[in-house]
């Protein structure tokens, strides 16, 4: 029948149409400086392919993870992921902006932000050892009853796409994973509904503080019964529950903002120096530049950002930790020459 054909016509084009509607993140910015990431679209078919701070995955669909890989490996990094061949150098209490390529309006959800420690070098560590701590987690930003709330998804799509988060200034110099991910709720009503769409970058941290927070290893980080990833957000939700384990107590939450580019470098590689002004993690004796990483947290009580979601519990929510600080910052988040970062 020719209905039926056409149905099957119908589905192959939604099927592409869908497909061609996921994302992946194109590049970061620190310090004004971008640094690519990785294409999963066009890098698997160049030989050999660009050396990135961004992890490589078997993504060319652009795709996600579900709930039926929540305890394989392919949930920590996305599907099949490598070690990026690369780093980028930051400092703790600067700021990443990631810019994703697109984001669809229609695919809501919570944007969160993990770190985890990799030892001697992020580009040679075993992913199923990284222990993440979350450093961001925005989920319901707002109950407006039309359009089914306002989501961190909305706030990345209204940020041209694009999401910052702040590495805390107390965490103890070093090298990490950031592992960066959106969750898309729209078909998470029914069981393993829910897509993750993970994406690791490689940082060498510098300055800060001490901190060595405990973490949790990426196939552990969610189940698919989750409240925040089994749910309905087509039923008027007043509350959500950002999924993965609680909020390391030294995250920052920011408002977003854009980050302009003011040059490009390509990703650090071998020990984790190398970029002319930035002492290196590994290096006795270095202290943080004067003037670099000024943005110290100033505790208030009066916390109530609009990157917090609705919930109060301490699983998920921005709420009740730390608080406003100096956001006279600007968005790249330091004084510093940016010259003095250009590769
Ligand atoms: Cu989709």
């Amino acid at each position: 029948m020719a209905s039926a054909a056409l149905r099957v016509a119908f589905a192959a084009l939604w099927y592409t149409a869908t497909v061609a509607a996921h994302s992946h993140v194109t590049n970061i910015v620190i310090n004004g400086i971008s640094y690519q990431g990785y294409d999963p679209t066009s890098f698997p078919y160049k030989k050999p392919p660009p050396v990135v701070v961004g992890w490589s995955a078997a993504q060319n669909d652009n795709g996600f993870i579900d709930g039926s890989a929540y305890s394989q490996d392919d949930i920590i990094c996305h599907r099949r992921a490598k070690n990026a061949g690369g780093h980028a150098p930051i400092r703790a209490g600067e700021r990443v902006f990631i810019q994703w390529e697109t984001w669809p309006s229609s695919h809501k959800g919570p944007v969160i932000d993990y770190l985890a420690r990799c030892g001697e070098s992020c580009e040679t560590v075993d992913k199923t050892k990284l222990e993440f701590f979350k450093i961001d987690a925005v989920g319901l930003v707002s109950a407006s009853k039309s359009n089914n709330g306002n989501w961190a998804s909305d706030q990345l799509i209204a940020n041209n796409n694009s999401w910052m988060v702040e590495i805390p200034s107390s965490l103890a110099p070093g090298n990490y994973v950031l592992r960066h991910e959106i969750i898309a709720l729209h078909s998470a009503g029914q069981k393993n509904g829910a897509q993750n769409y993970p994406q690791c970058f490689n940082l060498a941290v510098m300055g800060g503080g001490s901190d060595a927070p405990p973490g949790t290893l990426g196939t552990q980080l969610y189940q698919p019964d989750d409240p925040g990833l089994k749910v309905n957000i087509y039923s008027a939700l007043s509350s959500y529950e950002v999924p993965g384990p609680s909020m390391y107590d030294g995250a920052v939450s920011i408002v977003q903002a854009a980050s302009a580019i003011t040059g490009s470098a390509t990703a650090v590689t071998g020990a984790a120096t190398g970029v002319p002004g930035i002492p290196g993690p590994n290096q006795p004796g270095t202290t943080p530049a004067p003037g670099g990483g000024g943005m110290k947290p100033t505790p208030t009580s009066s916390s109530d950002q609009s990157g917090s979601t609705l919930t109060g519990d301490a699983g998920g929510s921005g709420n009740g930790r730390g608080g406003p600080f100096d956001n006279n910052a600007n968005a790249a988040g330091s004084s510093r020459p940016q010259s003095s970062l250009r590769a």
